[in-house]
């Protein structure tokens, strides 16, 4: 094997995924909806794989152990086995850094596994084309599949049992819409639960999660003609949609799960009186209490400036659309 490094953007839905698809092996992590999502500039994941005597995981310079460093070794074995290699997998020395704010409680998982499942492939001398990659890369994590590309991507529920027609492909690049998206960063509690036992909750007790999925191609579909128009006001209706609906059904698991705080009503509010002022901001979030603002470049600075002013409000980073993952090998 070779050493190789990778570096991949994170990502943020606009058309959110929440949910797997029914009885699918764990292993294959198949989600029950598409999603369509923005690759963020500057926010990003470096990750060194090389050979050594023995497997290991560094993250952000510190030695990771337990279900964090068994993920990524997991993760190896997979991106092996699909090279196709005789013999069991060498041994290997990861490094992984993150360069996402501090205290964001933005995921890693999507940049981190996206940049992983690159730099084994190109250390396994592995080169399937990106495509496969992206499927891979589900494995590790929904989301990371999508951070496969820079710019708008889309991500396919697709229908196969091996899960190989579920992967990302680009929409359109970096340079198609200098859009600008802002982290407003709020005041964390204790996290409800993890995504991905947070999904399985969803599926099994909440009301609403049946009409979640059915009614996720038409809101693809809707924001992928209003992405291709530059059409902010529609795609920003599209994206508040979805994020609104994905958290109804999230809350009305039972138990609940709840992301946000007080701080996140507050700046969804202000975001909306914002607008009806002429700033034109749509809001989203994820699993956790941050709320993310889609806007045009000339009017995030002042939004950014507005939104500092809320209560409860720590930060606020604004980022534009970010590239396309590297790739590197040294022999
Ligand atoms: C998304 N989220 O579309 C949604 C919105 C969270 C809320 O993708 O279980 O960490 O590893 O596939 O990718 C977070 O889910 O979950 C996520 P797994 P992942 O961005």
């Amino acid at each position: 094997m070779k050493s190789a490094r990778a570096v991949a953007h994170t990502n943020i839905a606009l058309v959110k995924y929440w949910g797997k698809r029914d009885a699918s092996p764990a292993d294959l992590n198949l989600p029950a909806v598409g999603s369509l999502s923005l690759t963020l500039d500057r926010l990003r994941s470096e990750t060194t794989v090389a050979p050594a005597e023995q497997d290991s995981f560094h993250l952000n310079q510190e030695p990771a152990s337990g279900e964090v460093a068994a993920k990524v070794l997991r993760h190896l074995d997979r991106v092996w086995q699909a090279a196709g290699h005789a013999g069991a997998r060498p041994a290997c020395e990861v490094r992984s850094h993150n360069y996402l704010p501090t205290a964001a409680g933005l995921a890693s998982s999507a940049s981190g596994f996206a940049a992983l499942t690159l730099a084994a492939a190109a250390a396994f001398d592995y080169d399937p084309g990106r495509p496969a990659l992206s499927a891979l890369a589900r494995r590790g994590s929904g989301s990371a599949a999508r951070s496969l590309w820079g710019g708008f991507v889309r991500l396919e529920r697709g229908v196969l049992p091996d899960g190989s027609d579920c992967r990302a492909y680009p929409l359109q690049p970096q340079s198609f819409w200098d859009v600008r998206l802002l982290i407003v960063h709020t005041e964390k509690g204790p996290k409800a639960i993890g995504s991905t036992a947070g999904m399985q909750r969803s599926r099994d007790t909440s009301p609403y999660y049946g009409p979640w999925v059915d009614t996720s191609e038409a809101d693809l579909a809707a924001a992928e003609a209003a992405l291709a128009a530059r059409d902010l006001p529609v795609l920003g209706d599209i994206l508040e949609h979805s994020c609104f609906k994905m958290h109804a059904c999230m809350m009305a698991s039972r138990p609940p799960i709840v992301y946000w705080r007080g701080a996140t009503l507050d700046v969804i509010h202000a975001v909306w009186r914002l607008r009806a002022e002429g700033l034109r901001g749509y809001v989203t979030s994820d699993a956790g209490p941050h709320v993310k603002v889609l806007c045009a470049q000339d009017q995030a600075d002042e939004l950014a400036v507005r939104l500092r002013a809320v209560s409860g409000v720590h930060a606020v980073d604004v980022v534009g659309p970010g590239p396309d993952p590297t790739v590197e090998v040294s022999a």
